[in-house]
Formats: structure tokens, sequence, C-alpha cells
């Protein structure tokens, strides 16, 4: 636990269970979510979509659409080639024309190519079934393997390869390593392609105001000002200072509205083009197609080890799918750099990286973006080790994970472990499982033909990213570090207003700020006020806000203290100058200072009269207002000429353990325990960091048993509803049971770490149960996605050979 330090006043709320303050209005029906909102005069818009997955757009006939009754305008690909100006992606800038809808030619089944506003929904739907397009349809490419053959259809004409990116990193002395071991363990992994699921999926309004020239925008987007903004006011060559981006509260976000922006400025354009503030709400297949979806990834894995089961070094070969254009990407195809080793202790890796394109929706952000992908990688990797030798798989960990006097930890690519003790992590999740007994009980329940598997499986929770890390992609990228800002104003009641530039999704920054904030000013909890949603009229702001990478906490919550802690020493000032008591002698309780040697006191209601109304009673020479904006932003570099970098702030882990039991019938996975221990430091909320946690861990099951994005052949979208993208429902959730260690981080002031990914833990630790479990069939678990089908057939196949 935290100590109260100087950061903090006194430590009544910070590690206090409180429950959420937001979720009241939630659980009320009192949200305002996006399409909650009602502004005089609203239009409404719907997007026409192309049913082709690679095709040329040689005609966009909309006369019969505009025709209709209660239609508005209608914009094409030409229209926002006029209007607009691309975006820029971060690779291949000069080749790849990205605008926010299809021009010329469409690379994906549900890419936008006309939008249509009216005075209502239904008619803006009927009048884009009247827009005619003639299509010249062009042979798709659905994998990346495929799109890297020669022969290939190309996206991209300009690019000349679907390749967009291809980097190789070496770190520590691998060939060395690779003729010092006793075995090369050689395998090859698939990370399917799923995504998340908001409730809510993602919907813009935008207003432009043609008197005053400012465009308002309500929207989902996780990082209005800095994946939004930018890229809104070059495309519409708006200057930022007058755009205002408002965000409403969100139901879910998952990472994946932050690529937004095509959308935001397709929107704004139809208000610009109207005159008229303009609604567009996606529906559910239209997120399902034509969102975000998750990186796809394809790996080559060689393992140097030993015979004893230590891994000396590894050779990874990783091929990313990045559907139709690299708009955020290939920062997902890159990230894996934070976590390079995992939880392990090896110095000698090879990474060959490359990102191609393919006609499917475009890839973005992703709970556990780009990392988990990484680790299931690294964790089949030693999983498969263990089977090659004999070994058990915890005791092969046990030899391998980094050891918490090592901490903090520097990785071959230059990331800092803040700390966190692995191996006791890796004993109390046996210990959970009761391990041991459960290995002695699998040879008897085989015999009675149970076959039941127990796996594990770390991650690390990287929270915070270093935008440096972008220019190991594009070294004159404008990004690095990261940073936040916080405002703090104690009004003239004596109560505490925070804002922060943080986007809350469901996370509970309400409450957690809040919590922060009453220990760092010395008030009670009832008195913090953390204004919700985010208004970049009314909240502070830096080009990196947003919540996203796990960061809120230890950039949101540091510029809160920050914030505070300079309010609070114009509060002792003041209390100082008027009690006519040294500093040192005052301290603070519940919104009151005292006067440890005199016993007077002054509350916090009478200084803030003094700093608004009443200022002669100031100290001479002091300003008035009792408020602070603060900016924060760690210690981050720039990467070094070998490629290092330390590329996040936080190191959280997990450690999961699962046992299943497979039904060789139907193939179907049943969970029969599910254990976790997690580290994320200082707990501010013990009870949202469950609830975190459970979150992340229902996330990464629903993937590795339930959701796939399935294409066939023509780059169609089988799995394009709920009936067929399974999300699995508490029905399908086991009771997941969790113990926490809590090691103070040794970056920040309270010693927290971030918790809100997880790492996508369950996929490595649910495929080496299956694998487990399947052990009399021979059978290597290769794919994150493992649903009763593949099962079924991979037990057959077994069973004929
Ligand atoms: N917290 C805490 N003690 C800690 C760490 C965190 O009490 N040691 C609290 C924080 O104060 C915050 C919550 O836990 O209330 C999550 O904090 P943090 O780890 O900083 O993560 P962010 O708030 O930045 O959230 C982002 C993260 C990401 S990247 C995804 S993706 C994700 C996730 O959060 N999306 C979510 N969890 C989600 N949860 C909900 N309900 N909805 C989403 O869209």
């Amino acid at each position: 636990m935290v100590s109260a330090s100087v950061e903090l006043v006194e430590q009544k709320y910070v590690g206090l269970g409180m429950r959420r303050r937001e979720d009241l209005r939630f659980i009320q029906g009192q949200g305002m979510f996006l399409d909650d909102v009602k502004l005089p005069d609203l239009a409404y818009a719907y997007i026409l979509r192309s049913p082709y997955a690679h095709a040329r757009i040689k005609r966009v006939d909309a006369s019969k659409a505009l025709r209709l009754h209660g239609v508005l305008a209608v914009l094409t690909g030409e229209d926002v080639k006029r209007m607009t100006k691309p975006f820029h992606p971060m690779v291949k800038a000069d080749k790849i024309t990205d605008y926010c809808m299809a021009v010329d030619k469409v690379r994906f089944a549900g890419e936008p190519v006309a939008a249509v506003v009216a005075e209502d929904r239904a008619t803006a739907e009927d009048a884009a079934e009247l827009v005619d397009v003639e299509y010249e349809p062009l042979p798709p490419v659905t994998n990346a393997e495929d799109a890297m053959k020669p022969d290939a259809p190309l996206l991209h004409e300009a690019v000349g390869s679907n390749v967009v990116w291809h980097e190789s990193f070496v770190w520590g002395d691998v060939e060395q390593a690779f003729r010092k071991s006793d075995l090369i363990v050689k395998e090859s992994f698939h990370f399917h392609r799923f995504s998340s699921t908001p409730s809510e999926t993602v919907g813009i309004i935008a207003h432009y105001d043609h008197n005053l020239g400012i465009l308002t925008v309500w929207n989902p987007c996780i990082t209005p000002m800095g994946a939004g903004l930018p890229q809104v006011s070059e495309a519409l060559g708006i200057p930022t200072g007058k755009i205002r981006m408002i965000s409403p509260d969100i139901g879910g976000a998952f990472g994946i509205k932050q690529n937004v922006y095509p959308y935001i400025v397709l929107v704004s354009l139809l208000s610009i083009v109207t005159g008229r503030p303009v609604k567009w709400v996606e529906d559910r297949r239209e997120h399902l197609a034509a969102s975000t979806h998750g990186n796809e990834v394809y790996y080559d894995v060689e393992a140097a080890v030993r015979k004893d089961g230590t891994i000396l070094g590894a050779k990874i070969k990783a091929v990313y799918d990045e559907g139709s254009v690299p708009r955020y990407e290939p920062i997902g195809a890159l990230i894996w750099i934070q976590v390079t080793p995992g939880c392990y202790r090896f110095k000698n890796i090879s990474m060959e990286v490359k990102a191609v394109v393919t006609n499917k929706c475009p890839v973005g952000p992703n709970r556990g973006y780009g990392r988990m992908q990484h680790m299931f990688c690294i964790e089949r990797m030693v999983d498969r080790v263990a089977r090659r030798l004999g070994l058990d798989p915890a005791e092969v960990r046990f030899k391998n994970l980094i050891r918490p006097e090592e901490m903090p930890y520097t990785t071959p690519s230059g990331g800092v472990y803040d700390g966190g003790d692995y191996p006791k992590a890796l004993a109390m999740v046996l210990d959970m499982l009761k391990y041991n007994e459960l290995k002695k009980e699998q040879a008897q329940l085989r015999k009675e033909g149970k076959f039941v598997g127990v796996g594990v499986a770390f991650a690390i929770d990287s929270g915070g990213n270093n935008f440096s890390q972008a220019r190991l992609i594009n070294p004159n990228a404008p990004v690095s570090g990261n940073s936040e800002a916080a405002m703090v104003r104690i009004d003239e009641n004596g109560q505490a207003i925070v804002a922060v530039g943080t986007i809350p999704q469901g996370q509970g920054h309400e409450t957690t700020f809040a919590q922060i904030a009453a220990d760092a000013l010395g008030l009670s909890v009832e008195k913090v006020f953390v204004l919700p949603r985010f208004d970049s009229q009314t909240h502070p702001f830096t080009g990196n806000s947003g919540t996203y990478a796990t960061r809120s906490l230890v950039f949101g919550g540091y510029a809160i203290l920050g914030a505070a802690k300079e309010v609070r020493e114009k509060i002792l000032q003041i209390a100082s100058h008027r009690l006519g008591a040294s500093i040192n002698d005052l301290e603070i309780r519940d919104g009151v200072v005292y006067d440890k040697r005199s016993q007077g006191s002054i509350t916090f209601q009478q200084i803030a009269n003094y700093a608004y109304r009443n200022t002669v009673m100031l100290p001479p020479g002091m300003r008035p207002g009792l408020h602070s904006i603060y900016y924060y932003k760690p210690d981050f570099k720039l990467p070094d000429e070998k490629k290092r970098l330390n590329c996040t702030l936080t190191y959280s882990y997990q450690a999961h353990g699962v046992v299943v039991e497979v039904d060789l019938e139907t193939g179907k996975v049943q969970i029969k325990k599910y254990v976790i221990v997690d580290d994320c430091g200082t707990r501010i909320n013990p009870a949202i960091v469950d609830g975190q946690v459970f979150g992340a861990a229902a996330h990464g099951l629903g993937a590795a048993l339930y959701e796939s994005f399935i294409y066939d052949r023509n780059g169609q979208l089988l799995t394009s509803t709920f009936m067929d993208y399974l999300v699995p429902t508490a029905v399908e959730m086991p009771n997941f049971e969790v113990q926490h260690i809590e090691t103070p981080s040794t970056t920040g002031p309270l010693g927290a770490r971030g918790v809100g990914e997880g790492g996508g833990t369950p996929l490595p630790a649910i495929a080496s149960a299956i694998e487990d479990a399947l052990t009399p069939f021979n059978i290597t678990i290769t794919d994150s996605h493992n649903p009763p089908e593949r099962l079924y057939r991979l037990i057959k196949a077994s069973q004929k050979s």
C-alpha cells in the first residue's frame, strides 16, 4: 500500500473500494450518450457501403436519391476528393491516398461509397438504395500470405507491393545463443482477427456554424485531441482552435473508437454542405464490418534452448494483416516492443516484421493492442519448449521468469519493467489451481474418458505509452513522449472541481480521480466534483490526451495530483498569512487548515472567499484565484541507435491459470476453473481494479473460444451479425478467482500501474490448457481461436493418423 506521501495530505480514499459514482446515472438510464444528444434542426445521415471487397468505382449517380422528398444532400467520393485533403498514413504517405470515403476504388466490403443526409434516418436509408454505383470488380486478396505473392492484386498500386512496412530488430547475440543451444524449437502460430463490441456503436454529430466558422463535433473518439483533431483540421482546412470536440458518455470503446476521424470528417462535411447539424449512428452490422478490427498476425518462431529448459534466445518472424489501409498502423505491428521478451529473462532476440494490406476492414487499436498478439506467441513458444523437452510448462516458466531482485529490469529492447514478483505470481496461481493434485488426477480422468487440461500464462499490461516509439517507424514522426493535463479548482463553497484530458468510456474515472484529488487536497471526497465526459472548451488537454494504452491513471491521475498540489500550496500560503502561522505548523483535515500550535483554523471556503472576491485579504503580491492547470510529463526518451526504447511508463503483469475439459465428440471446451493473479502496484480503487481484471479476462476468453471475423475468398465478412460473431454473455463466463500482489511501481508518485487491458492473457492460457487436455492425441494448438469446430477437426484428424 502507498503510505501517505508528500503527494497526499492523508490517505483516506486512495486504496478504498468505493462504489463508482457515475454508475448511478448509467443504471438509471440518465447517461448522455451520443444518440441522446438532440439538437434543433438536426438532420440524419446514412452511409452507403461497398458490396465488393475490391473494385473500381466507375460511376456514382445520386440523382434519383436527391429527388426523394426529405433528402438534403448526397456526397460521393468525387465530392470528398474535391472538398477535403487526404489523411497522412504513417507509412508510404506519398503513395497511399486515404480519404474519409472511397475515391475511385473500394478496398474492402463495407467501405463507404456515398453518404446521404435527410430529414430523418429512414429517408436517408431509403435514399441510399437509390444511389446507383457502377463497379468494376477486381480480384480481392484476403490473407496476408497471398497478398505478399509477386502476382497478388495490389491494393495501393503506387506502393508497388502490398507490404507497406518491413523492419528488422536484433538485440543481443542471437546467433551465438543458437550455437550454444541444445535444441532449437520451431513452431508457427496464427493470431486471429477479432475486435471489441462495445454496447454503444460509433456515432457522430457535427455542426458547422457558418457564421462563426466553428465546427462542433460530438464523438466517442478515445483520443479526440490526438488522433482526431489534427486529422479533421487538416482534411477540412479548419484551424484546430475553431474545432470544438465534445465526448458524451461513451458506452465502451476498448481502443476501437480511436480511428473515427474519417467519420468525423465525413459527417462534418455533410453539416458544412447542408448548413444543419447532422447525426450519424453506426448500426451493429456496420460496426462489425467497417469499424476497426484487431491485429491478425502470422508467426514463425524459433527458440534456442538448453536441455534444462533455459531459453537462450528467439528468432521471430511476424506478418501483420493490416486490412485495407494503414491508418494508425503499423503502430500495432511495432508495439510488441513494449513487451519484447514477455516476462522472461532471455536477452537475445531477433524480430522481423512485415505489415501487409489486404481487402479487409482496416485494423486499429483494440484492448491489448499489439502486445497481446506478441505475448500469445511468446507464451505458446514457452509451452512448446516445455513439451519438446518433456518438462512441465510451469517449471520452464519458473526457470525463465525475471526475478524480483532483478527489478527494475531492462529488457533487450530497452523497456524498464517497474517492479513485481513474477515467480510469486506463478506460485500463487499454481496454488489456487491445486496444480500438483490436478496433474496427478489427470491420468485417472483420462481413463474415465474425461480430457481435462491445465494451462498457465503470463502477460505484461504495459500502461502509458511513449509516443517516441513512432520514431521507430518514421524517424520524423512529429510525436514523442506522452503527457496529460488536469485542472483543479476550489470554488467559493470550498469544494473542488476537477477536469482532465482523459476520455472515460466506463473505467470509473469520476470515482478514482475524485479519490486522488480528495486525498491530495485534504478534502472529503463528497466535496470533489470530477467533470464528466470531455469538452475541449471546458477541459484542459494536450495533444496526447485521451484514454488509451492503459494510461488514464498514470497520466491523468498524476496530472490531477500535480494540480492539486499547486492549489494546496496556495491554500497553505493564504492560511499562513491569515493565521499568522508558519506553513510548517499547518495541517489540512477535511477542508480545514489548522495551526497545530495556536489551534486556530480556517476553512477552504473562507480561503476561497479571499481568493475570488475578498482579495485585499490575500498575502501581498499574490494573484487571485484558487486553481491550477498542471501538465504532467514523465521522463521519456527517444530511441537509441540500437532501436532500444523504454516505450511505456508502467508494466503491470497478470498470471492466469485455467482448467478446461474438452469434449471429444463436439470439440467444445468447458472452463472448469479460472484463476488470476494481478499486480498493478498500488490499487487506487480495488473494486474498480477487480472490474477491469474481470472485464479483460472476459474479453480474452471470448476471443479465445467464441469471437472471430471470418472472411470468405471474395472478401465477404461471414461473421457480420451477433448470430455468427459470437460475443459471450455472463452465462459463458466462469467464476474468475482473483488475487493481488501490490508491488509499488518505481515510476510514479503513488506507486500505481495501469490495469485496463489485461494483455489478452486468456488466449495463451486457454490454448495451453486445451493442448494439455489433448496430450494423448499429440495435438499442437497453434491458433489463438479455438472454437468447437476447429478442435473437433483436429481431434478427428489425429485419430485418423
Ligand atoms: N485503477 C486503479 N488502480 C490502479 C490502476 C487503475 O484504481 N493501480 C483504476 C483507474 O483509476 C481507472 C481504471 O482503474 O478508473 C482503469 O485505469 P487505467 O488502467 O489507467 O486504464 P484507462 O482508464 O486508461 O483505460 C483504458 C483501458 C483500455 S486501453 C481499454 S482498451 C479498455 C479498458 O481501459 N477499455 C475499456 N477498460 C475498459 N473498461 C470499460 N468499461 N470500457 C472500456 O472501453
